[in-house]
């Protein structure tokens, strides 16, 4: 069986998470995170990021070690067709969309590995007033969220109907944003009303980070 490394504030770890039960894949968990991290995770990345994922032996290549990988890779294994409200989309990428879905999964990531950076180098010590490249980087976020706001303007998804792993990106960032207590959300309403369009749903409800 699968086995998912990863604790429940990581909103990386959580993406994979939304995935596979939408997907209703089965899989075990390691829920210690990077600071006292479990010994085969050590053992398998290099990368000493969360998520891993272990595939199980056999095959080519044990251990993934990236979020984007290991959503790439669950969709390629035996699954039920996805349902919810709105139906769940069995693709990483909607073709007709002609990227933008790889944009908004590009965007959200920046925004993401920003303000965690930002959020440890506090915890070190380090604020934003002490260090340009921290301001740069809270910047970035800010304007990977206004990016976001216009390319959401009227959708509560990407894609017309469906809800998709970059939809979850762009959820999990709001979550994790507000849960560690980061900006003040109100400047990008229509991410808020995307979020909230969501936030019943059981994949995205039962993975909240506070929960
Ligand atoms: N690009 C990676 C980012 C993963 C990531 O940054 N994970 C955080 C947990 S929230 C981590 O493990 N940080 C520990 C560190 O950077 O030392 C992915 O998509 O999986």
């Amino acid at each position: 069986m699968l086995k998912l490394f990863g604790h429940d504030a990581s909103p990386w770890v959580r993406r994979v998470r939304v995935l596979l039960a939408e997907l209703r894949i089965p899989f075990e968990r390691n829920t210690r995170d990077w600071r006292d991290p479990a010994p085969e995770f050590v053992a398998a990345s290099p990368i000493q990021r969360l998520p891993v994922l272990d595939l199980g032996p056999g095959g080519p290549v044990r251990h993934l070690f990236d979020s984007r990988a290991i959503a790439a890779m669950l969709f390629t294994l035996p699954h039920p067709s996805p349902g919810g409200d709105p139906p769940f989309q069995d693709a990483l990428l909607e073709p007709s969309l002609g990227l933008l879905d790889q944009n908004v999964l590009s965007v959200a990531d920046a925004a993401q590995d920003s303000l965690v950076n930002v959020f440890l180098l506090e915890g070190d010590g380090i604020r934003p007033e002490q260090s340009p490249t921290l301001q740069r980087q809270n910047a970035r976020a800010r304007a990977c969220l206004d990016w976001l706001e216009r390319t959401y303007r009227g959708k509560r998804t990407l894609a017309p109907g469906r809800l998709a792993y970059v939809d979850v990106a762009v959820v999990t960032l709001l979550g994790w944003i507000r849960f560690r207590k980061r900006l003040d959300l109100a400047p990008w309403p229509e991410l808020l009303a995307l979020e909230a369009a969501h936030a019943a749903r059981p994949s995205i409800a039962s993975t909240e980070p506070a929960a």
